[in-house]
């Protein structure tokens, strides 16, 4: 029987709600499937850093480095800067493991019609790959002349050859496996260093790749198109910032946010790659126990296939299709269900 280790941040808000229902149907999965998780659980996110100071002890990336996977709910809740709780847990955590791909899917699922009018968004399978460690989401850049009519900010975005070029490489071959289309989101005629690197790059790797058909459009001209006919992408390669955006469109073109799930990959596999929903802590719903567990739910879908079990991950990914087409669904996505029913409807159709 197999073992893996899974670092578990359930974090704040929401987060300590749907973590423990995708561990619960996990574990069910394991019994069936041959393996076992050892869920190590930290209570590191906002409550920890308004009692000590701090997200997460100093040591806590070395604690959770020799993990087989990180599996993480949300960060964030009122009265702690957003930027605090971004930079002291989930940046640190993608850096340090250097889980350069960020992968979101977003996907039309049976039972969830897209917010959007057009049938063209009614649907669509495409996957976003956001570059996750560097780009806009930089710590270089500071304040200056505070409370002064001169007072400034300077934030400098970091593009590296090789940091671009991997990513990229990334996407392509994802392309390769699905449907040979690569779109890649720039901004090169409005940001002009780093976003015509990006483009240059994008070109070179391009001729390496004829069987991919690739097209790039500004991030503005792109938000339009996901909007107006999403059916026409597949793979879609961003910056940081830009893929981060795009991902919250693509979820509630889906039909929630709720429901959006990512994998922060290593795909070297030198370090712990982190699974977690695209949504954030929803303060406004936490505690009520209507938050949508699916997003974490099909966050593990993805770390059950980089953990190499397939079968498992396919038997929760149909089980949780089910589970939506059978109506069985939380209020973001038009129904009257509690977390806690969605996760019984869950475990009764993977006993199925
Ligand atoms: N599910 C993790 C979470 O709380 N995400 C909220 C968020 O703001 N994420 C920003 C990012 O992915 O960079």
């Amino acid at each position: 029987m197999t073992t893996h280790k899974i670092a578990t941040l359930p974090g704040d808000g929401i987060g300590n709600e749907v973590v423990p229902v995708a561990m619960d149907v996990v574990n069910r999965l394991g019994e069936m499937h041959g393996f076992t998780m050892e869920w190590e659980i930290q209570d590191w996110g906002c409550e920890r850093y308004v009692r000590e100071g701090s997200m997460m002890p100093s040591d806590a990336l070395d604690q959770i480095a020799s993990s087989d996977a990180i599996f993480l709910g949300a960060v964030g809740a009122p009265g702690v800067p957003d930027h605090v709780s971004l930079w002291g847990m989930l940046i640190p955590i993608r850096r340090r493991f250097d889980q350069y791909v960020n992968l979101r899917p977003a996907k039309i699922l049976r039972g969830i019609p897209s917010p959007l009018k057009d049938d063209r968004a009614q649907n669509f399978d495409m996957v976003v790959i956001r570059e996750n460690v560097e780009g806009e989401y930089s710590a270089i850049g500071g304040r200056l002349y505070s409370g002064s009519d001169n007072e400034l900010a300077i934030q400098e975005n970091v593009f590296t050859r090789r940091g671009v070029t991997r990513v990229m490489a990334y996407a392509f071959e994802l392309a390769q496996k699905r449907g040979n289309h690569l779109t890649s989101a720039t901004k090169s005629n409005g940001i002009i260093h780093t976003m015509p690197f990006w483009d240059e790059i994008f070109d070179e790797m391009s001729a390496r790749h004829a069987d991919v058909t690739v097209d790039q459009y500004h991030i503005d001209a792109l938000v339009a198109m996901f909007v107006l006919d999403p059916s026409r992408f597949d793979v879609v390669v961003a910056s940081n910032l830009f893929g981060d955006i795009l991902t919250d469109l693509s979820a509630a073109m889906a039909g929630s946010i709720g429901i959006a799930p990512s994998a922060n990959i290593n795909p070297e596999r030198i370090h712990p790659s982190m699974f977690e929903p695209v949504h954030g802590s929803a303060p406004d719903i936490a505690g009520k126990g209507i938050a949508n567990p699916i997003g974490q739910v099909w966050s593990a879908v993805l770390m059950l296939e980089h953990l190499g079990h397939p079968v498992a991950a396919k038997h929760l990914m149909h089980s949780m299709e089910e589970v939506i087409a059978s109506e069985v669904r939380t209020p973001d996505i038009g129904g009257t269900a509690t977390t806690h029913e969605v996760a019984e409807a869950l475990m009764a159709q993977i006993d199925a």
